[in-house]
């Protein structure tokens, strides 16, 4: 009898996806859902040819010649930066990502981190909760106006294209981007945004998102320079990755108002946060969680799945990341 081929999930995913990737593969999991380390994770990969992963495991050239038996990996996330793809596709394994599923589940939290931050939502929050509401005034909590402001996109893929719609027909807001490569006319009217250089969309923008990926050319692409050329009443908010926004210097612009307020899901060297913003007011903090919906969550594990039943069955994955690799490269 064959053996069927094996694989690895390497967090905890839903059970019902646990229970379809069985169907195919003789399926090894993380239960406890405690993140390897990256000796770990080579010692679970002996012997499996595909492996799911989350942004916490990082597929690299050292890891793929210590597995090679590993033929795929299949990212849940639309983020790839845990992966080295060149490395990947020079070893003949193919990596996926989960595009699209996830863009507009997105690109609401990216609005609702926007107005909870330009609108003073948690800080004033927190100001009841601590007994300290004992009258009102005119000027409380007065914050940014959302409507009619200028919204700033830093990376205009799909993610920031749905934020631009939000912000353009929903909010009557004036948007300017910026991105390595200008939009087609059509994409631009459909979401009423205007191409500017970065240096205007620093200056100009009321509430600027960053929606770029992570890479060595985007380590820092906020930093205290940046920072200096906004509005001191900006917002600046960040759904993409940790380490495109320095974020010691954040902390400082935050605390000398050089800016208004901050609104982060992602952190360098997440789950830790710089403790400098832990103690600043004006600053909105979630745990990267801006695809977190239960659909959104399920949908992005199925396509990962889908993926590896695709890939590991016919040869042909969904969204692969380093298509070459299908076209006969493949270990
Ligand atoms: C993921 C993300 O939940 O898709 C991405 O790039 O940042 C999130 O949606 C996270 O990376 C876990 O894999």
């Amino acid at each position: 009898m064959n053996q069927r081929p094996a694989i690895l999930i390497a967090r905890a995913v839903f059970p019902e996806v646990v229970a379809r990737l069985r169907e195919h593969f003789e399926v090894e999991t993380n239960e406890q859902d405690a993140p390897f380390t990256p000796a770990q994770l080579i010692e679970r990969l002996q012997g499996k040819v595909g492996v799911m992963t989350t942004g916490s495991e990082r597929i690299d050239a050292a890891l793929l010649a210590a597995c090679p038996q590993l033929r795929v990996a299949a990212n849940i996330a639309v983020g790839y930066n845990n992966f080295d793809v060149p490395a990947m596709t020079a070893a003949g394994v193919l990596a996926t990502n989960t595009p699209d599923v996830l863009t507009e589940t997105t690109a609401d939290f990216g609005f609702a981190l926007l107005m909870a931050t330009a609108r003073r939502i948690c800080e004033s929050e927190h100001f009841l909760r601590a007994g300290q509401w004992n009258r009102w005034a005119l000027d409380m909590f007065a914050g940014a106006e959302v409507h009619g402001s200028t919204l700033g996109i830093l990376g205009m893929g799909r993610i920031g294209q749905a934020i631009a719609r939000r912000g353009a027909h929903g909010f009557g807001m004036n948007v300017i981007y910026h991105n390595r490569s200008r939009l087609d006319t059509g994409s631009e009217a459909a979401c009423r945004a205007r191409y500017v250089s970065k240096a205007e969309l620093l200056q100009q923008a009321d509430h600027l998102v960053l929606v770029v990926p992570y890479s060595a050319e985007s380590h820092h692409t906020i930093g205290a320079a940046e920072l200096a050329q906004m509005k001191p009443t900006a917002t600046l908010v960040n759904i993409a990755r940790g380490g495109i926004v320095d974020d010691a210097a954040l902390a400082v612009a935050l605390r000398e108002k050089r800016i208004a307020a901050a609104g982060l899901d992602v952190f360098e060297g997440e789950p830790k946060v710089h403790p400098d913003l832990l103690t600043v007011p004006n600053v909105v903090l979630t745990p990267h969680i801006a695809s977190a919906t239960l659909p959104t969550r399920l949908a992005m594990a199925n396509l990962a799945a889908d993926n590896l039943i695709a890939y590991l069955g016919t040869g042909q994955a969904l969204t692969p990341l380093n298509p070459s690799v299908q076209a006969g490269q493949g270990r």
